[in-house]
């Protein structure tokens, strides 16, 4: 090493290492950190202060919103940039509005994550001991395709923004079985969704138990658990809060909401014009291709389709069309019948509680979701968005433990069998239907 200090050492070696500090700093300068950038829960306690809060989510984008509320009692959870922390606590301040200071510094949960998933990265056979890259999962897909041919079909709806696939398996065990399309991932960096969707996957085909045998078997199933592949890369590599698209708009503005940006009452309802924020619904119905090359794809299933599932995270809801009226739609009891039946398999296992209702008036207004289009314009009558673990009482619900995701997929498992075995007993995939 010491000799590398001499003159005639430090020749080769000193440009090499100027590289690598340039990598280096620009790696480092790449990821997103959230030092010092707090988390506060917001309670209003008046329709006024609610508004106000609200107010403060379209107007700037240092204000993170984790938890959106959308009644009196319901809370906000907002992560706070450090040059926006004066004005932020000031303004809730003069208004009486009441606030609590969560976490002093955000970075920490997302750091020590960091470093484990860096320690683990590339070693061994895919599994649900953690989250996994979208190459990663990508390569599992490809690699059940090979191992089970006669059972395991690629699909590929297109390619994402950045020339990603949007990559799906279509598990199917004999022709002409109602269709089920489980779709994961479309927010980024609800890292559960595509956890899960995965998991579900693998039981469907690997499991020895009856009831999960007799599902796997009685439908075909379509399945993406990315469908937004460059927002879930770009959660790995540079801003683990990432939420939508891509997509340049305007010079310092990125992405559409992809759950907000589906042809079906487009732009009505939550969703904001303004491209800087994270409900924004892009410039039009299906400005994203990530949302248009998955409707087409939805689209050539038509007839075929029985059930259409989307996974997000986080709050334990099990939510059914619509978002953008309150007004019930037509199946809206045999649905909510469902869901309620659904919700209590879901507890059995571990006791995890999920409240559940229509998007409307459980959450909050949300219109152009893809689970409302498939509904509204696909006409697939059993249409549910599953938000899964945490519960809202979790400050950092997209930093989800990896030991939670095995226990996530089972419980959820043990819900989806429930949620099709109703809705088949009350006859929706029936050849009428
Ligand atoms: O706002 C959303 O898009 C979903 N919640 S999240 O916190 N994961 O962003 C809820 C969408 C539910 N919408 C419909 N199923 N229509
Ligand atoms: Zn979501």
């Amino acid at each position: 090493m010491v000799r590398l200090n001499s003159a005639a050492g430090s020749r080769w070696w000193a440009p090499a290492m100027a590289i690598l500090a340039v990598a280096l700093s620009v790696e480092a300068a790449e990821v997103a950190r959230y030092d010092n950038y707090r988390l506060y829960r917001v309670t209003p306690h008046s329709e006024a202060q609610l508004r106000s809060v609200a107010a403060m989510q379209q107007a700037s984008d240092s204000l993170i919103f984790l938890e959106t509320a959308r009644k009196l009692g319901d809370r906000f959870d907002i992560v706070v940039a450090p040059h926006k922390l004066a004005d932020f606590t000031e303004t809730l301040e003069s208004d009486y509005i009441p606030h609590e200071l969560i976490e002093q510094n955000v970075q920490r949960a997302f750091d020590e994550e960091r470093v484990r998933l860096t320690n683990k990265r590339a070693k061994g056979p895919f599994d649900w001991n953690d989250y996994h890259t979208l190459e990663e999962i990508h390569a599992w897909l490809d690699q059940l395709a090979s191992e089970h041919p006669k059972e395991v079909e690629l699909l590929d709806a297109g390619r994402s923004h950045q020339n990603r696939t949007m990559k799906g398996v279509k598990l199917s065990y004999g022709p002409g079985r109602p269709g089920v399309f489980l779709e994961g991932g479309i927010h980024a960096r609800e890292w559960i969704s595509p956890a899960t969707v995965t998991y579900i996957l693998n039981q469907l085909l690997t499991s020895e138990d009856a009831k999960v045998r007799a599902l796997a078997e009685k439908f075909d199933w379509y399945v993406f658990p990315n469908a937004n592949p460059d927002g879930y890369a770009y959660t790995f590599q540079v801003n683990r809060l990432w939420r939508k698209t891509r997509k340049a708009y305007g010079p310092f503005c990125y992405g559409a909401d992809p759950n907000r940006n589906w042809d079906f009452h487009w732009a009505e309802q939550g969703t904001s014009n303004n491209a800087c924020s994270d409900t924004y619904h892009g410039s039009e119905a299906f400005s994203e291709v990530e949302t248009r090359s998955l409707a087409a794809f939805v689209e050539k299933l038509r007839g075929k389709l029985g059930a259409y599932i989307a996974f997000h995270s986080y709050s334990q809801l099990l939510l059914f069309p619509y978002g953008h009226t309150g007004e019930h739609s037509p199946n809206h009891q045999d649905l909510n019948e469902i869901a309620e039946a659904t919700v209590k398999s879901l507890a059995k296992r571990y006791g995890t509680q999920y409240k559940y209702g229509n998007v409307y008036d459980a959450i909050y207004p949300a219109s152009g979701s893809s689970v409302d289009w498939s509904y509204g314009a696909q006409d697939v009558k059993i249409a549910y968005t599953y938000e899964l673990r945490p519960d809202g009482d979790a400050w950092n619900g997209f930093v989800l433990p990896p030991n939670e995701i095995v226990p996530t997929g089972e419980e959820t498992l043990d819900s989806l069998i429930t949620l099709l075995e109703e809705s088949s007993a009350r006859g929706y995939y029936d050849e009428k239907h």
